[in-house]
Parts: structure tokens; sequence; C-alpha cells
């Protein structure tokens, strides 16, 4: 791994992984791209990790994608390339995704954040979809994840003339998690991250699952999902444990099974 630092217990069940470009933001070039979608790959798979965290540094979660990769690209050689496929298999990780934000998350970065499961952002969090500036627009998923979080005026506000919009206005607009100081960003994420990895896998992944076909689907669809999903959370050994040790006022002991 180039551009990315992996660490696999972070802290216990919780992996991290780093974005690792500080000198240019942790711009978003397409090596990056699939160095994070091959490390999520390789962490779902990882039994002893039950929440991973995906970060920059103080400076920068990321600065957009890589502005000089893309500049001469014509359209046929973005087809060709199918950089989506990458971005694709990011959003079907099914262990949960936080974004821990500091600094920078514009363009790409911020649809990078959007595409996690929840974003716990540093005071110093600027979110944005600067497109417009240099002639294009959100190609990542901006105008949908943006819109559907924050709703219509703010994010064609946002996407039409490029604003940056700091996290305090993020946080009241339904964007992100919540704000820390800066020296708690992280330290922050890891803590929410335990607490999800402190509950049953099954039921975690299960959720998620159903909380995402919320944005894919009417509401008779998405709730036969769940009710599926509900149901299936009866066949594993955690959903036996957690009311078990409710009754017996104890703490569960969840194995994933
Ligand atoms: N790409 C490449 N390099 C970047 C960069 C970027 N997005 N952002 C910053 N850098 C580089 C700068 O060029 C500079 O490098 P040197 O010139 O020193 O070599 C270094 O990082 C430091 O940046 P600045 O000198 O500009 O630092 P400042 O503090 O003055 O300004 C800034 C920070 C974040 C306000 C500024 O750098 C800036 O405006 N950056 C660009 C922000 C932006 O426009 N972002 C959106 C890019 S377009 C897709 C997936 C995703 C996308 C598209 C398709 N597919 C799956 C197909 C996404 C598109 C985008 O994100």
């Amino acid at each position: 791994m180039e551009f990315i630092i992996v660490t696999e217990q972070y802290a216990p069940a919780v992996a991290l992984i780093q974005l690792n470009r500080p000198k240019e933001l942790n711009a978003l070039n397409r090596q990056l791209m699939e160095e994070v979608r091959d490390a999520l790959k390789g962490l779902d798979a990882n039994a002893n990790v039950r929440a991973i965290i995906i970060t920059g540094n103080e400076q920068a979660f990321a600065a957009g994608a890589d502005i000089k990769q893309m500049a001469d690209m014509s359209a046929i050689d973005m087809l060709l390339i199918d950089q989506f496929s990458t971005w694709d298999q990011i959003r079907k990780t099914k262990k949960p995704v936080i974004a821990a934000v500091s600094g920078f998350a514009l363009g790409g970065g911020c649809e990078f954040a959007m595409t996690c499961d929840m974003i716990v952002a540093s005071e110093t969090a600027t979110f944005g979809q600067p497109e417009i500036k240099i002639g294009t627009l959100p190609g990542a998923g901006g105008t949908q994840r943006l819109t559907r979080a924050v709703g219509k005026a703010k994010a064609m506000e946002l996407i039409l003339t490029g604003r940056f919009m700091p996290a305090e206005e993020a946080l009241t607009h339904g964007l992100i998690n919540k704000i820390v100081p800066v020296e708690m960003y992280l330290k922050e994420a890891v803590a929410l991250a335990q607490e999800i990895a402190r509950m049953s896998p099954v039921a975690v992944q299960l959720a998620k699952e159903a909380v995402n076909r919320s944005f894919e689907t009417l509401l008779d669809e998405g709730l036969a999902f769940e009710r599926k999903n509900f149901y299936l959370s009866f066949a594993s050994a955690d959903q036996k444990e957690g009311m078990k040790a409710f009754i017996e006022k104890r703490k569960p002991n969840y194995t994933g099974k």
C-alpha cells in the first residue's frame, strides 16, 4: 500500500484506514481508491474486525479526486477506466464504516465521507462539492447523497456555488453525526466504533443493510426487507444470547454466530 496506512487492530476489533498523501491534501488518485477498496474488502472478510474507521489527517480528510490526474482525460478514458466500480465496491462493505474527518472533505472527499455510514468531525472540518468551480459537477454521488442528507435547498446552494460548509453547518443540516475538538476526532470515532463493535456483528450487518435499503425503495418494500432481516436475526446465536443476557441481568457475550 503506497497511499494508505492500514492498522487491523487500531483498537480491539476496530480497524483504521488512514489516507496518506498529505502533501496533496489526500487528493484521491485512482491507486489510492483501489488501495482503499482492497483494504476494505480484506477487513470486511476478517472476523477479528467489527468496525472500520477511515481518516485522513488534521489538515485534510481528502480535498477531492486528483484534479491533476483527471484534467486531460476524455469521457471515453473515464468510461474505459470505470472508476465507479471501485467506488461501488466501497459502498458494498458490510461492516460499519465511520469517517473521522478533520480539515477539508471536498468534492470526491466529501462524497467518500458520505459513502461511509457515519461521520465524526473535528471543529475544523469543512465539507463541500466545489466541482462547479472547475467546470464540472459531482461525479461520485454528491448530487444524490448530499441532497438526501441536507435537503434540496441546501444541496442546490452548495453544489451550484461550490461554497464550503463548516462543520457546525454540516451538523445542523444532518450531514454529520458529531463535532469534537480537533485533538479528539479520531478518539471519538474509535469510541463510536467500539460501542458498535460490542454489539452482535450479525445484527449490525442486518441493521446496516436495512437502513441503506431505505434509500433504494418505497416504504412498503423497505418495511418488508426490515422484517425479513429481523426474522433472520432470530437464526443467530447472538440474538438468543442477547435476550438471555437481558433476562439474566448480565452483559451479553456475542460470538458473531
Ligand atoms: N487534486 C490534486 N491536487 C490537489 C487537490 C486535488 N483535488 N487539492 C489540493 N491539491 C494539491 C495542490 O495542488 C497543492 O499541490 P502543489 O501545487 O503544492 O504541488 C497541494 O495539494 C496543497 O494545496 P493548496 O496549495 O491549494 O492548499 P490551500 O490550503 O491553499 O488550499 C484547498 C486548499 C483544498 C482549498 C485547495 O487545494 C483546493 O481548492 N483544492 C481543490 C478542491 C476541489 O476542487 N476538489 C474537487 C475536485 S473534483 C469520480 C469520483 C470522484 C470524482 C469524480 C469522479 N469517479 C468515480 C469517476 C470527484 C471529483 C472531484 O473531487
